[in-house]
């Protein structure tokens, strides 16, 4: 049995001393193989994590073996509400309590034994690193992608601070904090406003450059929600105004019944009549208290009222009623439909509700409302044609009439990027006494204060420090923003930190010559690894801001982020996700000091795929470590002169050996290191069968592939073969030709159906196994007389035989 805390330690010093895992510009190949960066809770790191990071460490080791330079870098996501809440509890400092559990992190990730080049290492709390987070936020700001807009936002009394959309989480039917859950009310207030809208097309365009999981993709794709369709003029009676409507279904015109504003449309007030001014108002203040949640539900009932006034249908010329509903919002669209209750389920049911007229426009024989395709009938100029022509001819009439114009619609939202929060990033603004707003050129730092608590008002906590807030230049008092950026700033470009991290802790300047030389040889991500509830918040994000830089030139691409990978949920013993609630949460100190840094990785590899969930199990720990002391053992024995002879040439382990090779290339690729694993227990298992060996050259081949898994106890082994230190070694060659072909024993299909079995041998050649195969009887009496049209042979699987 191998002593694991006395090798884990040593070799984890060796590295620190050696400088092991710099990063290195010297060779032509590049691979940057990054996680996503942890936020420093004071839980410590989580089993969770060790998956993804011990993921990304094989692969940046393996890249290291084949001569890549790798940059592989970690950091902390250190900005956040956590600290802020805990520093309100405890009247301490969030920076002390964030550095405190850096510290924490940084020594459980040492004692896992990652590859990281800790000289990388980034914080996004340094005032160094938050200069240049700033600095992004006002080459938006000089670009018109961010201004101060007032708008309706998501308010969160519990928190005390605005709150993004992809902040919140939807509890019994009622808006809530993803953190904390307290309730989230709709406010309109003056916020920083980041136009990410404007690139919602580049946003969706991007995706089909990298290489993204299926469900991330269409996460994206449908958070963007891009519709495309019309917007419809709409004369209005006895008035010079008209009402715009978004339609994804122009073909339906001739069905239109009403016209439905959202009760916040800015033309109700103006259109409602005398007579039913009362109880449109009474309207307007009840639905100011549901959440948009409440008023957009498919089940809930649809209410609504006439407001007095009527437009005229730009083809029929009848009359069509105005009135508002709750289901409309303003925020979507022109906050306006066009209501269609036979094609529509939403507008059926309302229609229902309030008598209105249903006419269908699209014969079908299916209940209304239909939703289908069809041909188009009480559509006059329509009738006959089905969805998408019906389309074209009532387009075409309407544009003559400019009653009609092409648009699309988006549900991305612009990004609410002020927080009411302390710990963040300060903004690099200063206001005059009329608000007008002066970039700063330098950092602006944030202040060190114990008074932190929200002041509840809608400013931020930095509106407590006055001394910080007013600023007197020349004769004039100017001020900060209360306001910090919200959590996503830093972790928005933080890819590219890493990138210009400078030993002495400061950054390379991002719009440099030696900037974008850096970023050029580095870009993109190769491999990202992370959890699944990014997909659309972080990931998002960074995308936007990386496609501005490249749009700035000061980035070589559009996307910073090639390959990612989705890592599983590690569920607890019990099957459920880990939470502190229910007791089920594992602590990685203690595996590692039972079991050592190296089963930890290897059975978390072990678990089952790398992108599907896994349940803990300590049994399965515990046979790892067994396996790795066997491993030890085994390679050990050979360490032993006696044990070698050179005379005992061994033409099955040299194929083994080559076969482990090829597989373990395979998996790699694939990242299917369970695999992996199970390959190298079989070859251990053929090597404990053997008594004398020629030559250990196999058996450090074989610690050289465990190495990925296993770096301590590889380093350990290599140093009893009296072999070099892992990084200077090299991945071991594939040699095809020491592979001993086997006898394959294969099917035979004529005409897709299975009539026969040939052992083949791996001396033939394919000629030779069609040969065989149609020789055999029971193959011979299906293809007599026939002519063969085609043969193929699925090596080592199938013969298929089609006749004619
Ligand atoms: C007429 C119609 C007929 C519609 C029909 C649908 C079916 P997506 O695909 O999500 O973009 N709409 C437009 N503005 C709205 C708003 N502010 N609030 C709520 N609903 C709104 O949905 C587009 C459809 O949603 C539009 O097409 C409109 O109803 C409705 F057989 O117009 B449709």
């Amino acid at each position: 049995m191998y002593n694991h805390n006395e090798i884990e330690k040593k070799w984890q010093k060796y590295w620190e001393d050696n400088n092991t895992f710099r990063t290195t510009n010297v060779h032509n190949k590049k691979a940057y193989i990054l996680d996503m960066f942890p936020y420093p809770s004071g839980a410590g790191l989580h089993v969770g994590h060790l998956e993804g990071y011990t993921a990304t460490d094989i692969i940046s080791r393996f890249k290291r073996l084949n001569g890549y330079d790798v940059l592989h870098p970690i950091g902390w996501d250190a900005f956040g509400l956590p600290a802020e809440q805990y520093a309100l509890k405890t009247g301490n400092q969030p920076a002390e309590f964030t550095k405190k559990n850096i510290d924490n992190f940084r020594r459980q990730l040492k004692s896992m034994g990652f590859s990281y080049d800790y000289e990388k290492e980034i914080n996004t709390t340094d005032p160094n690193y938050y200069y240049w987070t700033q600095w992004i936020f006002k080459e938006l700001y000089k670009s018109n992608l961010a201004s101060i807009e007032s708008v309706d936002v998501n308010w969160c009394e519990g928190l005390g601070t605005v709150l993004a959309n992809e902040e919140i989480i939807e509890k019994d039917g009622i808006r809530v904090s993803e953190r904390g859950n307290y309730p989230v009310v709709k406010k309109p207030m003056n916020q920083w406003v980041l136009k990410i809208t404007k690139y919602a097309d580049e946003l969706l365009e991007g995706l089909n450059e990298v290489e993204w999981p299926a469900n991330i993709k269409a996460l994206q794709t449908n958070w963007i929600g891009k519709s495309e369709g019309y917007n419809v003029f709409w004369k209005i009676k006895n008035s010079i105004n008209s009402i715009t409507t978004f339609t994804t279904r122009l073909d339906t015109l001739y069905g239109v019944s009403a016209i439905i504003l959202s009760p916040e449309h800015p033309l109700v007030s103006k259109l409602t009549t005398q007579t039913f001014r009362k109880i449109v108002d009474k309207y307007i203040e009840n639905s100011k208290l549901k959440t948009e949640l409440e008023r957009t539900q498919l089940i809930k009932d649809k209410t609504g009222v006439f407001i007095g006034s009527y437009v005229t249908h730009p083809l029929t010329k009848k009359d069509i009623p105005i009135w508002i509903a709750d289901y409309v919002l303003n925020s979507y669209g022109s906050g306006a439909l066009m209501l269609v209750p036979a094609h529509d389920k939403r507008d059926y049911d309302f229609a229902i509700k309030y008598n209105l007229k249903i006419t269908s426009v699209i014969d079908s024989s299916e209940p209304l409302p239909y939703l289908g395709d069809g041909k188009h009938i009480n559509s006059d100029i329509a009738n006959g044609v089905k969805n998408d022509t019906a389309t074209e001819k009532i387009y075409n009439a309407l544009t003559k009439l400019r009653q009609a114009r092409k648009t699309n619609n988006y549900k991305l939202r612009d990004w609410i990027f002020s927080r009411q929060r302390y710990w963040g990033e300060p903004f690099p603004v200063l206001y005059d006494e009329n608000n007008k707003i002066y970039l700063v050129k330098e950092l602006v730092k944030l202040p060190e204060t114990n008074n932190i608590r929200p002041s509840g008002t809608g400013e931020g906590p930095l509106a407590n420090i006055e001394s910080w807030m007013n600023v007197k230049v020349g004769k004039k008092i100017y001020h900060h923003d209360s306001n910090v950026m919200p959590q996503w700033a830093g972790s928005s470009w933080y890819y590219l930190a890493y990138i210009l991290k400078n030993p002495d802790g400061t950054y390379c300047d991002l719009n440099s010559e030696e900037g974008k030389k850096r970023l050029e040889e580095w870009l993109p991500v190769d491999l990202y690894i992370g959890g699944q509830e990014h997909a659309v918040l972080h990931l998002l994000y960074a995308r936007f801001w990386h496609r501005f830089l490249y749009d700035k030139q000061i980035l070589p691409i559009k996307e910073p982020f090639k390959k990612l990978i989705n890592q599983g949920l590690i569920l607890g013993t019990d099957g459920q996700k880990m939470s502190k609630s229910l007791g089920n949460v594992i602590n990685p100190d203690e595996l590692v000091e039972q079991y050592g840094a190296d089963s930890l990785r290897v059975y978390e590899m072990f678990m089952g795929p790398l992108t599907e969930s896994k349940s803990w199990n300590i049994d399965s720990l515990s046979g790892i470590r067994k396996w790795l002391d066997k491993v030890y053992n085994q390679v050990t024995y050979f360490v032993d002169p006696k044990n070698i002879d050179i005379s005992h040439k061994n033409k099955e382990l040299e194929s083994n050996i080559n076969e482990l090779i090829k597989d373990v290339n395979e998996n790699l690729e694939l990242y299917k290191f369970n695999i992996i694993i199970s390959k190298l227990m079989v070859f251990i298992n053929y090597l404990s069968t053997l008594t004398k060996i020629n030559s250990i050259s196999i058996i450090k081949k074989f610690v050289i592939i465990l190495s990925l898994f296993a770096p301590h106890l590889s380093e350990e082994l290599l140093s009893k073969l009296n072999e070099k230190p892992i990084h200077l070694q090299e991945w071991p060659f594939f040699e095809k030709n020491k592979i001993i072909r086997k006898n394959a024993i294969v099917g035979i299909q004529v005409n897709g159906k299975l009539r026969g079995q040939l052992e083949i041998s791996p001396s033939w050649n394919e000629e030779e196994i069609f040969l065989q195969a149609m020789a055999l009887e029971s193959v011979a009496k299906w293809i007599e007389g026939k002519n063969i049209v085609n043969k193929i042979y699925k090596e080592g699987k199938i013969i298929s035989l089609i006749t004619d």
